[in-house]
C-alpha cells in the first residue's frame, strides 16, 4: 500500500514535529530531507520486510568488502521507488526547491574510488534484477577525507557523515554479536540500510557493522576519579569502525586495519552461521544456500575464521570443513599493482588472532600435502607457500580457499593468468575467470542525466533500457540524423552550462561553457599518469605563448581526485597541476583559449555532475596497469568519446564503439613487455620537440613546489629512478609524442560538430554491455549460482 498525497504530508508533518519539534516549513534543509526521508522509509520498511521474505529460504550471495561508495541515497531511492514525481509536487507546494533538499544529505563516502563504487553499483543491480545479494561491511563513522586545498596543496578534513544521524539505516541490536582479539573483545552492531531495486520489487540489504566496547563504562574508575581509564574500553572499541583506511591500491600494514578486516567479517560470518542453524539446524549444507564474494584481498581472513568455527565451534572436521569453505567463497582480484597484493606480517596474526593464524598454517599445510602429492617439485612448491618470509599472502590464501578467481577487465584477468597468478593458474586453470566491470545507469544515466535519459525514452519509446540498456544499441540508426544529433548537443550543453554554474559556485572559477570540456577524474596514481596530462597541457600554452595563432578549439581541462595522504608523489602532480593551473588561467595574452580546473572533494555526487557533461573522457594509465576503471563506462555511457590507452575495460569500450569513434594512443601491454629493461626516458626527454621544456618545469624555477623538493622528486622519479623504481616507470616520457597527436586529433574533430556528435552517439549506443546488471548476472548464473525470483 502506498500513501496518497495527502497522508504523505500528514506524515511529513507528523516527523517533523516529533523529531525536530516544528512544523516541515521552519526546518532548515538538512532536517527537512531527514523528516522526509523517514516519512518515506515509512513506505518502505513494510516492502523491505515483505522482499526478505520471499527468499528466506532460498540460496542467496553475500558481498563482503570493506568499502561501498554509495553516495546520495535520496533521489535514487525516490526513482527506484517510482515516488519522485509526488515528492517533487509535495515540495512544490511548499515552495522548497527539491535539489537543495537532495544537496542537504551527505555522500556515503564509505570507500576509496573504484573498489567501493563498483560494490554500489552491484547492490544496486543485484536488487533491480531481483537477486538476493547482501552486502557485508563496516559502518565508518568517518568516511573518505573531504579534501580542501591550500596554496595548491591537498589538505584532509574528518568527513562526518553521521552528523546528524543517518535516517535511511535501522540499527539492529538484536543481532549484534561479540567478535574476539587477543587483546580483548569487542561488539559488533549491525545497521541495515536498504537497497532498492528499480521499480521497488525486490529490496535487499547492506548490512554494515560498527565496534562497541562490551563495557564501555568504568564505573570503579569514574569514582576513582580517573575520567580518562573509566571510557578507555569504550574509546579502544570504538577506534575499530572510526575511519576508513584513504588508501586506493595502497594498503598500510596497520593493526587497526587488520582489526578492521577481521571485525567485520567475523561478524558476518557469525551472523549467517547463526542464521542458517536456526532454520536447518547443521552446517553441514551451508555451502548449498550461501555463496559469499571477498571483494579484493580485505575480507580474505573469513577463509580462516570459517574454518575455525566450523571446525573449532562446531568440530566438523578438516576436510569437510574445508570443501564447504572452497564451495561457499569466490575471490575478485581488483589490481596487479605490487603494493596492493596484501600481506601480513606473521607476527600481526600471532598477537592478535591467534587461532585465525593456526588455521592459516594449517592450509598451508594441507597446501604443501596437496602440491607434494600432484607430485610438483619443491623448487616450485615455494612459488605457492600461502606462508613465506614471515608474512601471509592474502591472494594466494584467496585463490586456494576459494572455486574462483576472477579479474575485472579481460585484458586483467589475461595479465593474471599469464603472469601475477601464473602458477596459480597452471594448478587450477578451472577455478579463473573474467567478469568485467559495469555501472548502474540508473545512477549514471537516468538519475545523473535526466535530460538525455528522457530523449532516449522518446526515441524507444520505451524504458525498457532502464533494466535492459542494451535496448541503447537500437539508438545507433540515429547516427545520421541531423535533428537527434543537434538535439543530442543541446543536451549535452544544457549540462555542460549546469556544470559550468556550478563550479562557479563551488569553485569560484568561471569557465566558457562553450568550451571543449576535457575531464580527468579519480583517484591520484602515478600509473594513471595525470602528470603527463598536466605535460600535456603545459606544452600547450607554451606552444600557445610562441605562436598566438596556433589553431585551437577552446578548452577546459577540468581535474579532480584525491591523493592517499601518505602518497607524497601523488600530492606533488596534485600541487603541480596547481601550479599549471595559475599559470594559464593568469595569462591574460591567453584569452581563455585553455583554461585549468581542478575541482575540490571529488565524490560520487561531484561525478554526477561531471561525467554527464564531459566532451572528452581522459583513461590515459600505462597500459597493464588500470585493471578496469569504470569511470571510463561512466562518461561513454553519457555520450562522450575516450582518449585513452589499450588498458583496462578501455580495450572493450574500443572493440563496442570502434577506434575511429575515440582517440587511442601508446604503448600497449605487449610494446611494454617487450621494452622493459631497455627504456631510457633520457632519450625521449632530448628528442622529443618541446618535452625537455615541460619536464624541466618541475626544476628550472618555473614553478613553486613551497620548499617541500616534490617537484624536484618527480623530476627524479622520471629521469633517474630510484634503488625501488626505475626511471620513469609509467612511461610518460614514451607516450607524450603519441599522447599530443591524439589531442590535435581531438580538437581538430571537435571542429566538425555533427561529426562529434555522431561519434558521441555512436558511443552511447554501444554502452550496454557495460551496464553492470549484465555483470551482475554474470556472477549470479557463473559464480554464485543463484537463481533471481521474479514474484
Ligand atoms: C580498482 C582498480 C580499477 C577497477 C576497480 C574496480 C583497487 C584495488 N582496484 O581499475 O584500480 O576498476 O578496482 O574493479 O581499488
Amino acid at each position: 500500500m502506498e500513501y496518497g498525497k495527502e497522508k504523505r504530508k500528514e506524515r511529513l508533518e507528523a516527523y517533523s514535529l516529533t523529531t525536530f519539534g516544528e512544523n516541515f516549513i521552519h526546518l532548515t534543509k538538512k532536517e527537512q530531507y531527514i523528516a522526509l526521508t523517514q516519512m518515506i522509509m515509512e513506505e518502505i520498511v513494510p516492502k523491505w520486510k515483505e522482499s526478505l521474505n520471499k527468499y528466506s529460504d532460498k540460496k542467496k550471495a553475500y558481498y563482503f568488502s570493506a568499502e561501498y561508495l554509495m553516495g546520495r541515497a535520496f533521489s535514487n531511492n525516490l526513482i527506484n521507488m517510482g515516488y519522485q514525481s509526488e515528492i517533487k509536487e509535495i515540495l512544490k507546494e511548499y515552495e522548497i526547491n527539491y535539489n537543495q533538499i537532495e544537496e542537504a544529505e551527505e555522500d556515503a563516502g564509505l570507500g576509496n574510488g573504484g573498489l567501493g563504487r563498483l560494490a554500489a553499483c552491484f547492490l544496486d543491480s543485484a536488487a533491480t534484477l531481483n537477486y538476493p545479494l547482501m552486502g557485508y561491511g563496516v559502518r565508518y563513522q568517518y568516511g573518505i577525507f573531504k579534501q580542501i586545498f591550500e596554496d595548491g596543496f591537498q589538505v584532509e578534513k574528518e568527513d562526518d557523515w553521521l552528523k546528524l544521524g543517518d535516517p535511511w539505516s535501522i540499527k539492529k541490536l538484536k543481532d549484534q554479536v561479540k567478535v574476539n582479539f587477543a587483546d580483548g573483545d569487542v561488539l559488533a552492531v549491525p545497521y541495515d540500510t536498504p537497497i532498492i531495486g528499480y521499480g521497488g520489487k525486490t529490496i535487499n540489504t547492506l548490512r554494515l557493522w560498527e565496534a562497541h566496547a562490551i563495557h564501555p563504562f568504568d564505573f570503579r574508575e569514574f569514582n576513582e576519579q580517573n575520567y580518562d581509564l573509566a571510557i578507555k574500553e569504550k574509546n579502544k572499541a570504538e577506534m575499530i569502525s572510526k575511519v576508513l583506511y584513504p588508501n586506493d591500491t595502497k594498503d598500510e600494514g596497520k593493526i587497526l586495519r587488520l582489526k578492521q578486516q577481521y571485525f567485520f567479517v567475523s561478524a558476518s560470518l557469525q551472523d549467517l552461521v547463526k542464521k542458517h542453524l536456526e532454520r536447518y539446524d547443521t552446517l553441514e549444507n551451508f555451502h548449498q544456500f550461501h555463496s559469499i564474494q571477498l571483494n579484493d584481498t580485505h575480507p580474505t581472513v573469513a577463509i580462516p575464521e570459517m574454518m575455525r568455527i566450523f571446525t573449532k565451534e562446531y568440530k566438523m572436521d578438516w576436510e569437510k570443513s574445508w570443501n564447504i569453505v572452497v564451495n561457499t567463497f569466490a575471490y575478485t582480484n581488483h589490481t596487479i599493482m605490487q603494493e596492493a597484493l596484501e600481506q601480513w606480517p606473521v607476527r600481526l596474526y600471532q598477537a592478535l588472532l591467534p587461532e585465525v593464524y593456526e588455521m592459516i598454517e594449517q592450509i598451508n599445510k594441507t597446501l604443501i600435502k596437496d602440491l607434494q602429492q600432484r607430485g610438483i617439485s619443491y623448487e616450485k612448491i615455494k612459488h605457492y607457500k600461502i606462508i613465506e618470509n614471515d608474512s601471509i599472502k592474502m591472494a594466494y590464501l584467496a585463490i586456494y580457499g576459494t572455486h574462483s578467481t576472477n579479474g575485472v577487465a579481460k585484458v586483467h584477468t589475461d595479465i593474471l593468468k599469464k603472469r601475477e597468478l601464473h602458477f596459480w593458474y597452471k594448478l587450477y586453470p578451472e577455478r579463473f575467470q573474467n567478469k568485467t566491470n559495469g555501472i548502474t545507469q540508473r545512477r549514471w544515466l537516468l538519475k545523473a542525466n535526466p535530460e538525455l535519459a528522457e530523449f532516449i525514452t522518446e526515441l524507444l519509446g520505451s524504458k525498457l533500457w532502464i533494466t535492459e540498456l542494451n535496448q541503447l544499441k537500437k539508438l545507433e540508426v540515429y547516427q545520421e540524423d541531423k535533428e537527434v544529433l543537434k538535439k543530442f548537443l543541446k543536451i549535452k550543453q544544457k549540462k555542460k552550462n549546469q556544470l559550468a554554474q556550478y563550479i562557479k559556485k563551488q569553485e569560484g572559477i568561471e569557465i566558457n561553457p562553450y568550451s571543449i570540456f576535457d575531464i580527468q577524474i579519480k583517484r591520484f596514481h602515478e600509473y594513471k599518469r595525470q602528470l603527463l596530462n598536466a605535460f600535456h597541457i603545459l606544452d600547450l600554452y607554451y606552444r600557445i605563448k610562441q605562436n598566438p595563432d596556433l589553431d585551437i578549439y577552446n578548452r577546459t581541462f577540468i581535474f579532480g581526485g584525491k591523493a592517499a595522504p601518505g602518497y607524497q608523489r601523488a600530492k606533488g602532480i596534485i600541487k603541480y597541476i596547481h601550479e599549471i593551473k595559475n599559470l594559464i588561467n593568469n595569462d591574460k595574452e591567453i584569452q581563455g583559449k585553455i583554461k585549468v580546473v581542478f575541482i575540490t572533494n571529488y565524490g560520487v555526487s561531484y561525478g554526477e555532475k561531471l561525467f554527464s557533461s564531459a566532451d572528452i573522457s581522459e583513461q590515459i594509465s600505462t597500459a597493464g596497469k588500470e585493471a578496469s576503471g569504470t569511470g571510463n563506462m561512466k562518461f561513454m555511457l553519457n555520450g562522450t568519446p575516450t582518449i585513452g590507452t589499450l588498458d583496462g575495460a578501455n580495450i572493450e569500450i574500443i572493440e563496442q564503439a570502434g577506434q575511429e569513434n575515440n582517440f587511442i594512443f601508446g604503448l600497449q601491454v605487449e610494446d611494454i613487455e617487450r621494452m622493459n629493461l631497455t627504456y631510457d626516458p633520457r632519450e625521449y626527454y632530448e628528442k622529443v620537440e618541446g618535452l625537455k621544456r615541460v619536464v624541466d618545469s618541475l626544476v628550472d624555477g618555473t614553478f613553486n613546489d613551497g620548499g617541500t623538493g616534490i617537484f624536484k622528486e618527480l623530476y627524479d622519479s622520471i629521469l633517474k629512478g630510484t634503488s625501488w623504481h626505475r626511471a620513469d616507470e609509467y612511461y610518460l616520457l614514451k607516450d607524450f609524442e603519441s599522447y599530443r597527436m591524439a589531442q590535435k586529433k581531438v580538437n581538430d574533430a571537435y571542429k566538425n560538430c555533427q561529426n562529434w556528435a555522431k561519434k558521441c552517439w555512436i558511443n552511447l549506443s554501444n554502452a550496454g554491455n557495460f551496464s553492470s546488471d549484465r555483470t551482475i548476472e554474470e556472477y549470479a548464473e557463473e559464480i554464485w549460482r543463484i537463481k533471481n525470483y521474479i514474484f
